[in-house]
């Protein structure tokens, strides 16, 4: 259980880093701010207090036991380098390199960026790559967890039906899927454009441990974490969210799913991440 101090340096680290994605989709004047706005809180939890991370000064290969990430919805970087940056992966100055060109911080994650397990960003793939991943771990009697990260539009490929099918097929109960349930996608509403719900009941069908949570609320991120690490079956973590959460005139608006902010946005949008 996380207590009041903890709980408050995470929101400190996820004040920063929703300053830090303002700051380089405003200076790439390119990227996803919605959808990295939503996930702050689910993997600023994951990353800072669930996952066993690589020590700083040893490369990935030297450490076989770190859990392993997947960000599936690959398009929000800008929070996955902005974490790998407080965790020392990267320094922060190279946050301003984001979506430049030659830079290690790629619109979308590849291995150049030091702590990037996998390349993502063609959505769908996530969920497949992480059952791999897990499904290897268990031949290798390692006994790393897999963390993959999905957006609720994702959930329309029909690959990752299929990796949802394979998970409890191979008892992968070191896999942990976490939806980010912001209900919107590029064009609007999920539930207009292929409807999702129930999608709990319809994971349960599938065999999985499904636990559904309030993805802003530090206490639930954290308790369906580590409750999913005991599980015997794989768990799905249906992360209720706002997309653009934070910023009041981005919150719940499709429009802002990759759009770069003017002057006037970024500046508005400043005051009220303090
Ligand atoms: C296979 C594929 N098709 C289309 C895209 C373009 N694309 C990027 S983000 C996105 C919408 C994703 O919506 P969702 O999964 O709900 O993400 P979130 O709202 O959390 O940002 C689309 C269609 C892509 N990256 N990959």
């Amino acid at each position: 259980m996380l207590n009041d101090n903890e709980i408050k340096e995470i929101e400190t680290l996820c004040l920063e880093n929703r300053n830090n994605i303002l700051d380089m989709v405003y200076e790439a004047q390119s990227g996803h701010i919605g959808g990295s706005l939503s996930a702050c809180e689910i993997l600023t939890v994951l990353f800072h207090k669930c996952m066993k991370n690589c020590p700083k000064g040893k490369t990935s290969n030297e450490y076989p036991k770190r859990d392993r990430f997947v960000l599936s919805k690959g398009h929000v970087s800008p929070v996955y380098y902005s974490i790998l940056a407080q965790l020392g992966f990267i320094d922060k100055s190279e946050l301003k390199t984001f979506r430049k060109l030659g830079t290690r911080l790629q619109g979308h994650p590849s291995l150049w960026c030091p702590g990037v397990e996998v390349a993502t960003g063609s959505l769908g793939q996530g969920l497949s790559m992480a059952c791999g991943i897990a499904m290897s771990l268990k031949i290798d009697k390692n006994p790393a967890h897999v963390y993959v990260l999905l957006g609720d539009g994702e959930m329309q490929e029909g690959n990752v039906w299929e990796a949802l099918m394979q998970a409890p097929h191979r008892n992968l109960n070191n896999l942990t899927a976490i939806i980010d349930r912001n209900r919107l996608q590029i064009d609007g509403n999920t539930e207009n454009i292929k409807q999702l719900d129930n999608l709990s009941e319809k994971i349960k069908a599938f065999n999985w441990n499904v636990i559904e949570i309030d993805g802003h609320d530090i206490k639930q991120i954290y308790d369906a974490i580590e409750t999913a690490k005991q599980a015997d079956k794989p768990t799905a973590i249906i992360a209720n969210t706002i997309k653009g959460k934070g910023v009041s005139f981005m919150e719940n608006n499709a429009g802002w799913h990759g759009k770069a902010p003017t002057e006037e946005d970024y500046k508005k949008a400043k005051m009220e991440l303090v």
